[in-house]
């Protein structure tokens, strides 16, 4: 017996170190087929002027986590000394959002659940203070299934999935600008005090709609504890419930089936005040343009490449190569203009040029 346990124990130290290098984050979502870059912990805290997106900054060297005991501190909110976002999507409420993990695939001894939240930024997001954000939860999957030890998670689920984890805007939501909030809680090693690892994620949206609801939110640095029952738990051992840590979703709150998205064009986030509709509208009108025209022109080779595409779009810059299924020209252009290998840079139209496979 003793021998047994000192085996189990060692196995998951082993996983823990070779997980201390590169734990992960979100690199893009898709929302409706377009194409939204992330902030890349990887490369964006080396770059003095990283690309505009709609990712909270983070200087994430590790890729690392929040830890249970920062739980009330604010890098629970956003990640580790997040800043707001430069940008922002527009997003129509019942919109569907797919957020893409890295690496690919999750480290699958990271089991745990999946949380998604919004709070409300007011006029900006780009500018709100981030300590202000009351969020409340639009979505909350933990352990699906328990019958066999650690069980299969909503991580599980995720890493099936395309390596991403698709979320729904509830449809009654009142338009304004949001952030959202996106996590994954890693149990692996829950079982010790300060053991789980946090995984928040953000990215500003402008929800559109003629939604009235408007959730009170709790502040991130409440939301949880480093003793919640769902944080400091022992998933090596067969489990009757688990209690999703912080608040309950909203009534409005929708679970869907999981479900990949593919990407069929890239989307350009918006800046400036969330309120200014004038240059919003514009931005959006070009955008939605080319995706619904691509979508009707590519929707039998996109269905389960998007993991491909996101993992290795890390080029935003003028020079290099861009990646499968990203733009490379088009009317205001100033991007890469060559395809990565395998891929041949194909007009769309006027505004639109984009990577297929050759
Ligand atoms: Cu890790």
């Amino acid at each position: 017996m003793k021998s047994i346990i000192s085996t189990s124990l060692l196995g998951s130290f082993l996983s823990l170190v070779a997980h201390t290098t590169a734990h992960g984050y979100v690199s893009n979502i898709v929302v409706n087929g377009v194409y939204y870059r992330g902030w890349n912990p990887s490369s964006d805290p080396y770059t003095s002027t990283p690309p505009v997106n709609i990712g909270w900054k983070t200087p994430n060297l590790s890729n690392g986590f929040v830890t249970p005991d920062d739980t009330d501190t604010a890098d629970i909110i956003c990640h580790i000394n997040a800043t707001n976002a430069a940008a922002h999507a527009t997003v129509a409420a019942g919109d569907k959002i797919y957020l893409q993990w890295q690496p690919v695939p999750w480290p699958d001894s990271h089991h745990g659940p999946v949380v998604d939240y919004l709070a409300s930024c007011g006029a900006s997001c780009e500018t709100v203070d981030k300590t202000t954000l009351k969020f409340f939860k639009i979505s909350g999957v933990g352990l699906v299934d328990d019958t066999t030890v650690p069980g299969y998670w909503a991580d599980d689920q995720l890493i099936a999935n395309g390596n991403g984890w698709l979320v729904q805007i509830p449809s009654t939501i009142a338009p304004g600008n949001y952030v959202l909030r996106h996590e994954i809680i890693a149990l692996h090693g829950a079982g010790s005090a300060n053991g789980a690892q946090l995984y928040p994620q953000c990215f500003n949206l402008q929800i559109t709609g003629s939604g009235t609801v408007q959730p009170a939110g709790v502040l991130a640095t409440s939301m949880y504890t480093p003793t919640d029952p769902g944080i400091l738990i022992n998933i090596y051992q067969a489990l009757s419930s688990y209690i999703i840590p912080g608040p309950s979703p909203i009534a409005q709150a929708v679970s869907i089936v999981q479900a990949s998205s593919a990407i069929t064009a890239t989307g350009t986030p918006t800046t400036g005040s969330g309120g200014g509709a004038a240059t919003t509208a514009t931005t959006t009108v070009r955008t939605t343009t080319g995706a619904t025209t691509l979508t009707t022109t590519t929707t039998t080779k996109a269905t389960t490449t998007t993991t491909t595409a996101a993992a290795t779009t890390t080029t935003g810059g003028s020079s290099g190569t861009q990646t499968l299924y990203g733009q490379c020209g088009g009317s205001g252009w100033t991007g890469p203009t060559v395809c990565v290998s395998g891929a041949t840079c194909s007009v769309q139209n006027a505004w639109y040029s984009q990577c297929l496979p050759s």
